[in-house]
């Protein structure tokens, strides 16, 4: 019997027709009647929407297919060094509509369908994304994942393949409700799972010392449990490039080998139980953004797919007879914030336990090969791991930890003698309490390079939260400013608008985003302005209707469509927006015939199930939409509308429509943020404080085309460092007083003074986050947008402008510079080899 994972050379490769996989109308038609009939096995007479949309994936799939093995084999012929980007989230977003841009056939498909009398774009709606990530940390790896691809870098994306992902969000009553996302209900067209290419991982039990047959002292490890990583691949095809790499999520499996105690046993129902509980590892993606729980199962998740990804990685050196001791030259693993960071212990122990590599040659490639990105400030995020949790479940690793931690110790102790607290402040192990693993710490010592993602942000990691391991290795820091990709975010999302630019300075820019500056050119072009507008309201019309349909509002699209859309969060400050909601609302109580320019506050995100006062927040914008939305005074002046369930591909349609983006996180909290950038391409304005990458969009777009506001981080540092009294704000400023007032005297809650009690008392007598303190700056500044806007033609000024310096921004850009500077990967380009026929 052969084995079921070892390759067969058969008769010549594959036969890759024409006809089947051309990229033509007629081609795409035919290949969709006949994926329909064979693949979905349905007549068109009763065909649902579902298998219209999975007929035309497959035929995008099988036109991705020559490209991808294509690469798969450049690659492995070429000896290259491929980046392995480590995250436990990738927020894909739809597949096809994508697909279609990068393979260049978005039109010939649209025509294809229509002539087949379907609807294009509700097929394109019809699909389900994975939403296997929370926000932007998730989202930022499914875009560097298009620029790796687009710009030919040797990459693959691993992860996790939840089978539920990020909750669906419905609003009752104004709260929100959670229910599963069941993504893989109908089928995923986009994966092909490979369980040849299983791995094992193991879990709990303990640890053996033994002497091997060269009489060297070796330690195993006796788990309690195994369980079986199945991969599922799915091609990310470059924009307009032959480069299609790999994004491969793992899913947990029961392994049957272990089941077989049981079985013999004759205990079949502990054994089928067994089953169900290996399965659970990868069931469900954890719906927190912003805060580490130290939950079990969170951390069988994390040792799950890393140890999966790196003896996949290590299988594929050993395939190719390439020794474990290059793996570095041929590895570069990113690790997306900790939630990877398992890998330092685990690299050491595959090389050391199972592949009989000695500790410093196990510790020189770990080091070389790992690097980490940060992307957070908030304490409550730093991920650590109660020690009980961590030895139970990854006995092996703690010890592995525990020896990395002695010698990095040794090393402060050589570099800054007699400094205690500096050894228990940087410490792999957090002594208090129950002790706690830190990852942080074990990411930043096991990795030769380390991020911020944004230049406030690295240097406030240098300053602040990994001061003492800047000290010790300044050469390991940098910043690596995120960016977005122009390919999902401007041409899939915004088609009028990329005509427009296109029509004007040819479609270069969409892989050179600094070509937009090009458009500059253009600004005192009264014809291209109107054009611009024209562009901006047609989007502000279909969000308008889709509102109508969703929520039963009515909303003027040539109002200003002011637009804040993210996870809910305090530091987010989503209730600051509010507060400038209700002091238009108070202004109109006082004098209804007041001057306001109308505006139309639209929120959409989600908070975390477990996140009391998140919730509180949606509640409260709900709850002032109900009463501003339908004040005769306010004769439809403001309206206020949460649009529920904001994932990638309703963002796709809310990034287009707005004239103002919100970016008003308290300075020093958002790491970087990711959604100004995409609004700001996409024309719109920003109202923001000097925050994470605000601070370089500012830098950019002109501080004249930027509404700032707000306290900057030192002030910031300093008003609490001298003691912050939210309440002495809320008794000196009557407007902020009347505001506060209206909701605690339950004006947005039928009377109810309770409902909103606990966010007006943190207000008062908290605000960690300083809204009272940046209250007045932030009305001012609103004030003046308002009184912007009234000037139509300036306004345009500023939105094309805004476009045309977006190009920093593009995601191409931050991958050349993990590139240069941390990966050392270089570009390699594909060719496709001319079609193979069969026997030749
Ligand atoms: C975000 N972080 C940052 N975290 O908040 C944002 N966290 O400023 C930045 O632009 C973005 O990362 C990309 O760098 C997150 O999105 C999470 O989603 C998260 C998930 C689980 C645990 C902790």
């Amino acid at each position: 019997q052969t084995v079921p994972n070892q390759p067969i050379e058969c008769v010549p490769t594959v036969v890759v027709e024409d006809d089947r996989t051309g990229l033509s109308v007629e081609t795409l038609k035919r290949a969709f009647q006949d994926n329909l009939f064979y693949i979905q096995g349905k007549f068109a007479n009763i065909a649902t929407q579902n298998d219209y949309y999975m007929a035309l994936a497959y035929t995008v799939r099988d036109r991705l297919l020559r490209r991808w093995l294509t690469t798969a084999e450049t690659h492995t012929h070429q000896g290259v060094r491929t980046v392995a980007y480590l995250s436990a989230e990738f927020l894909m977003g739809p597949h096809l509509g994508n697909n279609l841009i990068s393979l260049g056939i978005y039109d010939e498909a649209k025509q294809a369908i229509t002539e087949l009398g379907l609807d294009f774009d509700a097929l394109l709606q019809q699909e389900e994304e994975p939403g296997l990530g929370n926000g932007g940390l998730g989202r930022l790896a499914a875009c560097y994942l298009d620029s790796m691809a687009s710009l030919d870098i040797p990459s693959i994306g691993y992860g996790i393949r939840y089978e539920f992902g990020i909750f669906d969000q419905d609003i009752r009553d104004g709260w929100q409700i959670e229910s599963t996302d069941k993504w893989l209900r109908y089928g995923n067209p986009w994966e092909i799972s490979r369980p040849e290419w299983a791995v094992e991982v193991k879990l709990g039990g303990h640890t053996e010392r033994y002497t091997d047959e060269n009489g060297r002292n070796r330690t195993r490890w006796i788990p309690h449990e195994v369980v079986m990583g199945i991969p599922y691949d799915t091609p990310i095809l470059g924009y307009k490039t032959n480069t299609a790499t790999t994004l491969r999520l793992w899913s947990a499996a029961a392994a049957e080998s272990f089941d077989f105690a049981a079985f013999n046993s004759g205990d079949y129902f502990r054994a089928v139980q067994q089953k169900t509980v290996s399965e659970t590892l990868t069931k469900v993606l954890y719906p927190n953004d912003e805060s580490a729980q130290g939950k079990k199962l969170r951390l069988a998740q994390q040792i799950f797919f890393v140890s999966c990804s790196l003896q996949d990685m290590m299988l594929i050196l050993i395939r190719q007879g390439i020794p474990l001791e290059q793996f570095h030259e041929k590895f570069a693993v990113q690790l997306n914030d900790t939630h990877p960071a398992i890998a330092v212990a685990e690299l050491m122990r595959l090389l050391m336990d199972e592949h009989g590599i000695e500790w410093d040659t196990a510790w020189r490639i770990t080091q070389k090969t790992l690097s980490y990105t940060n992307h957070t400030l908030l304490p409550e995020a730093l991920e650590r791991w109660g020690m009980g949790l961590f030895s139970t479940l990854l006995p092996r690793h703690l010890e592995i930890i525990y020896e990395i931690n002695s010698q990095f110790l040794d090393d402060i102790r050589r570099k800054f003698p007699n400094d205690d607290a500096r050894l228990s402040r940087m410490s792999l192990i957090d002594e208090a309490g129950e002790r706690y693993v830190r990852m942080a710490h074990l990411a930043c010592v096991g990795s030769h390079a380390i991020n911020g993602v944004a230049a406030l942000h690295s240097e406030l990691l240098k300053q602040d939260v990994l001061r003492d391991f800047y000290e010790l290795y300044p050469e390991k820091f940098s910043n690596k400013t995120n960016g977005v990709t122009p390919r999902r975010f401007m041409v899939l999302s915004n088609p009028r608008l990329t005509n427009l630019i296109t029509s004007k300075i040819g479609d270069g820019w969409i892989k050179h985003l600094d070509d937009l500056r090009k458009l500059e050119a253009f600004v005192e072009d009264a014809d291209f302005r109107q054009q611009w507008r024209d562009i901006k309201l047609a989007i502000k019309q279909d969000l308008a209707t889709y509102i109508k349909q969703v929520n039963g509002i009515d909303v003027d699209p040539t109002s200003l469509f002011d637009i804040q859309a993210k996870r809910i969060h305090e530091y987010k400050r989503q209730h600051l927006d509010v507060l400038h909601i209700i002091t238009l609302y108070n202004r109109i109580k006082a004098n209804p015939d007041v001057h306001i320019t109308p505006r139309t506050f639209i929120f959409g995100g989600k908070a975390a199930p477990g996140y009391f006062m998140a919730k509180l927040i949606i509640k409260l914008i709900n709850s002032v939409g109900d009463v501003v939305n339908n004040d005769p005074d306010v004769r439809d002046r403001l309206k206020v509308v949460f649009l529920k369930d904001y994932n990638v591909k309703f963002a796709q349609r809310v990034y287009p429509a707005a004239d103002l983006s919100e970016q008003i996180s308290l300075a020093g909290k958002e790491a970087s943020g990711t959604g100004n950038m995409k609004f700001s391409m996409n024309g719109s304005l920003t109202i923001g404080t000097l925050d994470g990458a605000n601070v370089e969009i500012r830098d950019e777009v002109g501080a004249e085309n930027f509404f700032l506001f707000g306290l900057t981080t030192p002030e910031v540092y300093e008003l609490k460092a001298k003691g912050y009294n939210p309440y002495h704000y809320y008794e000196s400023n009557p407007a902020l007083k009347a505001v506060i007032d209206r909701i605690a005297s339950g004006g947005f809650s039928n009377g109810d003074t309770n409902l909103f009690n606990p966010l007006v008392s943190t207000l008062l007598y908290k605000d960690d986050y300083l809204l009272l303190a940046d209250y007045q700056s932030y009305i001012d500044c609103q004030d003046r947008v308002s009184q912007t806007y009234l000037d139509q033609e300036y306004w345009t000024r500023l939105s094309i402008l805004n476009s045309a310096r977006m190009g920093k921004f593009s995601s191409d850009r931050s991958i050349r510079e993990y590139c240069e500077d941390i990966w050392y990967v270089k570009p390699v380009a594909v060719e496709l080899k001319e079609y193979v026929q069969a026997g030749t």
